[in-house]
């Protein structure tokens, strides 16, 4: 089937540079999605926006580009529920990719045995308006329990004005929780403003909440260029990122997002998103755990 990839969409960065942060030992890129190809892999019928084909092996080489020793593919709204692209993707990454898959109410206890064996680890809950239909929160909470006997986890992917709303339920979840995205936070705000320390209340009283420090491409205001006497591309971005590994420092995971959907002003490349993560993980202790012994220990073991 052709798709027609939706209007003012960035294609990936083709030629990322090598990042000069060298990465440690085991590194995992805990954010990265699969697109298709959607001739093979057909995108679904209820999705929001059409995306580029980004495959499996696209994926597998930008890894070992960029240094990164294992994946864990997250499944996109583009795909649904349907979570072959990414089955196909773990089944042919030799033991170096986890997923974290979407599934419905009707699932099978055999599908889900299935996604266990290829490497699912967890099951993704999206409350972003513009990604996908709202699903009854009763269906969710009965797939959080069906998924905590395969002692998997569930990821969550909201706006950060949407979290009082959504906290009862977040907080009624009986798995370990990871947010995406730190939740989204609006980086104009303050960083000690009500916004962000909502969240950080949030992880502090939860200690099953983890969060991928991820993402400044989407968040930034100042965007990818350092102005003059500045150091860093997404400067604001980086003191909520910052903060949270410092005080969350074994609850906090990092990823590239790789293909990057929905970004229309500018396509970041992977190589200098890594180069980022010393800005935020500023010790050797810090970066081993952001990159190596936290998502070892939720996916690998
Ligand atoms: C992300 C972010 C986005 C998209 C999706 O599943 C998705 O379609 O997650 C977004 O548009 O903010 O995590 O890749």
């Amino acid at each position: 089937m052709n798709f027609e990839k939706t209007p003012g969409w960035l294609d990936w960065y083709q030629q990322p540079s090598k990042p000069k942060f060298q990465l440690p030992n085991g590194a995992v890129d805990s954010h990265c999605h699969v697109f298709g190809p959607g001739a093979i892999f057909p995108f679904a019928a209820e999705r929001k926006y059409t995306p580029c084909d980004a495959s499996r092996d696209q994926l597998f080489a930008l890894r070992d580009h960029l240094g990164f020793d294992k994946n864990v593919i997250v499944q996109a709204t583009c795909h649904g529920a349907d979570n072959n692209a990414l089955l196909n993707a773990l089944e042919n990454s030799q033991g170096k990719a986890r997923g974290v898959a979407t599934v419905k109410r009707s699932v099978t206890d055999g599908e889900l045995e299935r996604l266990d064996q290829a490497g699912v680890r967890g099951v993704r809950f999206n409350f972003v308006k513009r990604l996908v239909d709202f699903t009854p929160k009763d269906e969710l909470l009965e797939i959080a329990h069906r998924i905590k006997a395969l002692n998997w986890h569930v990821v969550i992917y909201f706006e950060a004005v949407d979290l009082p709303e959504l906290w009862d339920f977040f907080t009624a979840l009986p798995t370990t929780v990871v947010v995406d995205h730190m939740g989204r936070p609006d980086v104009s705000k303050p960083i000690d403003g009500p916004e962000f320390a909502l969240f950080v209340d949030f992880m502090r009283r939860h200690q099953n909440v983890w969060s991928k420090v991820t993402c400044p491409e989407r968040l930034s205001i100042t965007g990818p260029k350092a102005l003059a006497g500045e150091q860093s591309a997404y400067k604001d971005v980086i003191p909520f990122a910052k903060y949270l590994v410092d005080e969350f420092s074994d609850r906090v995971l990092w990823g590239t997002d790789w293909p990057h959907p929905n970004l229309k002003d500018h396509m970041p490349d992977d190589g200098l998103l890594v180069d980022w993560i010393p800005q935020i993980a500023t010790t050797p202790e810090l970066q081993r755990k952001l990159l190596v012994d936290n998502p070892t220990r939720l996916y690998w073991s």
